[in-house]
């Protein structure tokens, strides 16, 4: 029998690569899309399954559009991964990244224990609600301190998925994903902020690359590794909660050299330090264990640093090229 499946954010770059790995496993996919003045598909396009998905208007911060979406798609699993998901603009638009990333779990939540119980949720938590790290590496088990509204947001939703888990017995995961990128990465996020201008760069569009604090330390992997690992997660008998990363963190200033270094060109003599991306409090470094994933789900992130950012340099060399 045909699976189905329901996915929010299914226009952002996790959405897309879910979608095309769902499809390719032989589900049905409906999508949650927000009513945008403009075209937010491109990302579903550029797999080729924009024809595929079966879309439903909707809105996390609107309760009444996610209840009509479950029961007009009457999914076996449920993926949210909706949310205003940059951190810096978390600041300036604290109240609606509050809304959509924090209650509007609870607005899928509730839908499914009143219209579909039998259902399976996965919850998009993420390593942003370690902040000040409390443990040198992050597990299931380390104690959060988010240090921005969009991490405090993402607490909430992540404690309420274990709440109605707890509460009424909902197959309720939660994926604590540490930062996974791709030539689908919005330009905000810094691998692709560098990736893109080490290509302006290389072609003669663009001369310099302003950043903020360059020494900050992430653990990055590849957006289509982890899409896997959400999948999984739904696929046991019991629902829980997972740390997903590669167990290797790197500076910002690496991850530029190593994007330079594809192209021949030195960061250092690009980069310019600009005070205006500097955030107001930072998360210094972040460095995940996922040994309870590789344990539990066999899973295994297969794409190292390097592979990454060439991937997203050669993509992006390929696109400017035909700006
Ligand atoms: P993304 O590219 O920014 O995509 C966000 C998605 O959320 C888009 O489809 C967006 O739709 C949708 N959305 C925004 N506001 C909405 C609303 N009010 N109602 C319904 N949908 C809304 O993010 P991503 O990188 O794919 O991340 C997916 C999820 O994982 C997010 O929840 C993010 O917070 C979380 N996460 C990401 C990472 C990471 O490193 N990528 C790590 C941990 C957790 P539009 O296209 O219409 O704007
Ligand atoms: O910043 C530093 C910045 O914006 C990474 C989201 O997907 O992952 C992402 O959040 C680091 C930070 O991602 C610039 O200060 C320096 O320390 O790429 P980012 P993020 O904030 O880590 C987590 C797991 C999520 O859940 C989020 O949704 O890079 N940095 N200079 C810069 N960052 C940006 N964006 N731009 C700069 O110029």
């Amino acid at each position: 029998m045909t699976r189905t499946a329901l996915i929010t954010g299914i226009t952002g770059q996790d959405g897309a690569y879910l979608a095309k790995l769902l499809l390719e496993k032989g589900y049905e996919v409906h999508g949650l899309v927000a009513r945008r003045s403009s075209d937010t598909r491109w990302r579903l396009r550029e797999l080729g399954i924009e024809g595929q998905i079966r879309y439903q208007e909707g809105d996390l911060a609107d309760a009444c559009s996610i209840q009509r979406a479950v029961i007009k798609s009457k999914p076996q699993e449920i993926y949210n991964l909706g949310a205003q998901s940059f951190v810096g603009s978390s600041w300036d638009q604290p109240v609606t990244t509050g809304i959509v990333g924090g209650l509007g779990v609870t607005h899928v939540l509730e839908a499914i224990r009143q219209f579909c119980p039998d259902s399976r949720f996965y919850q998009a938590s993420t390593s942003e609600m370690f902040g000040l790290i409390q443990a040198e590496r992050q597990d299931e088990n380390t104690p959060f301190y988010p240090r921005s509204p969009y991490g405090v947001a993402k607490l909430y939703g992540h404690w309420i998925t274990v709440n109605y888990r707890e509460s009424f017995g909902l197959h309720a995961s939660s994926g604590i994903l540490f930062n996974h990128e791709s030539p689908l990465r919005g330009l905000e996020f810094v691998t692709r902020k560098v990736t893109d201008a080490v290509a302006r760069i290389k072609l003669g569009k663009q001369h310099e690359l302003r950043m903020g604090n360059i020494d900050a330390k992430r653990d990055w992997g590849f957006a289509g590794d982890y899409v896997e690992a959400m999948w999984l997660m739904l696929q046991q008998d019991r629902a829980d909660d997972y740390v997903i990363a590669t167990g290797v963190t790197t500076t910002v200033r690496d991850m530029c050299r190593l994007a330079f270094s594809c192209v021949g060109l030195n960061y250092e003599d690009h980069v310019v330090i600009d005070p205006q991306f500097f955030r107001p409090a930072e998360v210094d470094v972040l460095l995940g264990n996922p040994d309870k994933a590789a344990r539990q789900l066999g899973w295994k992130p297969s794409t190292s640093l390097d592979q990454l950012i060439g991937m997203m340099v050669d993509a992006d060399l390929f696109r400017v090229g035909r700006e």
